[in-house]
């Protein structure tokens, strides 16, 4: 408060307005990239179309398919807010970036988190990809995503012949997850977080806390940077924006209540001068007058 005060004595009104509106707009210029990476068909494109709440045909929605799609390192930003960028990646091994010159190729230090993503249990080059970054950046955020869940559960259906009870399901799930992890651990790949998704629905499985984990990952500034740009695709994620944005309701209430100031000063000035001039309206006036210094003194109250 006393900044602003101070701001608005030695700059002026615009000055104070400029410096309301850069700090509520500061999210905006934090960078956050996080790297998608796993084999050709695991759902990759998918997932960054899922992240994004958008599908392939939307202006900027990524490409997907049955035939290899991802060749080049591909960014994808959020539609609110283009630096908080998802990188689609070509998986290791792929005819332009082998296994040899993959680290060299893709700098993973400079993401914030990386996923390796597969619709299977994770194979030799995922291990190997998750063991090399976890020796050489050992900071990084590290996740993987198991897709296409829900073929896994139709198939079982199918084999049983009946629609699944959600404790069958949750049992389902959990030895898939499991799988996964001894998987890993055989690898020495210890503690690692795995989240089952279908990229098609985004209110299923492990999609909501996906996101809060790639949120929570990221340093409070970013946080802020991200929560704001996701869309609301899942509860956890509007949970987190409305306290994000609860926190930014005292900002923009301060700027609010100085442009009210300044206003009612305006027409407080007018008023003045109409009662000089001994016109008909200046009953009105008078009244108008005893209003706007009535919430003045309420804001001034409040503010000061
Ligand atoms: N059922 C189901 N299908 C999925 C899911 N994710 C992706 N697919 C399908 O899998 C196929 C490949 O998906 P992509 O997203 O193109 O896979 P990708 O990893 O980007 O593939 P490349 O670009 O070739 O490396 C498409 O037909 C998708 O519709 C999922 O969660 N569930
Ligand atoms: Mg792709």
């Amino acid at each position: 408060m006393k900044e602003s005060q101070r701001i608005l004595k030695e700059s002026g009104f615009n000055a104070l307005m400029k410096e309301f509106s850069d700090k509520n707009n500061s999210w905006k210029n934090v960078q956050i990239k996080i790297a998608l990476t796993g084999q050709t068909g695991v759902g990759k494109s998918s997932l960054i179309n899922a992240l994004r709440n958008m599908k392939e045909d939307d202006v900027g929605g990524a490409k997907i398919g049955c035939t290899e799609t991802t060749k080049e390192p591909t960014p994808y930003s959020y539609r609110e807010n283009e630096n908080v960028v998802l990188w689609d990646l070509p998986g290791v091994g792929t005819p332009m970036f082998p296994k040899e010159a993959y680290l060299e190729k893709i700098h993973f230090e400079e993401y914030d988190s990386v996923l390796i993503v597969s619709n299977t249990r994770f194979k030799e080059n995922d291990t190997w990809l998750a063991q090399q970054i976890s020796v050489k950046y050992p900071n990084s955020n590290l996740f993987f995503v198991r897709t296409k869940v829900e073929n896994d559960l139709r198939r079982y259906q199918e084999a049983h012949g009946r629609i699944l009870f959600p404790e069958e399901r949750n049992q389902l799930c959990k030895k898939i997850r499991d799988d996964c992890m001894e998987n890993l651990i055989k690898e020495n790949i210890k503690d690692a977080r795995i989240f089952l998704v279908n990229s098609h629905r985004t209110n299923e499985f492990d999609f909501g806390k996906l996101q809060s984990m790639l949120i929570e990952k990221v340093s409070s500034l970013k946080r802020d940077a991200m929560i704001l740009s996701l869309s609301s695709v899942s509860n956890d994620v509007v949970a987190e924006k409305i306290r994000v944005l609860e926190g930014r309701i005292a900002q923009v209430s301060l700027a609010g209540a100085f442009a009210a100031i300044r206003l009612l000063r305006k027409l407080l000035n007018i008023v003045s001068l109409e009662e000089k001039e001994a016109s008909p309206s200046k009953i009105s006036s008078l009244l108008l007058k005893r209003v706007c210094n009535r919430i003045l003194i309420n804001i001034n109250i409040l503010l000061f």
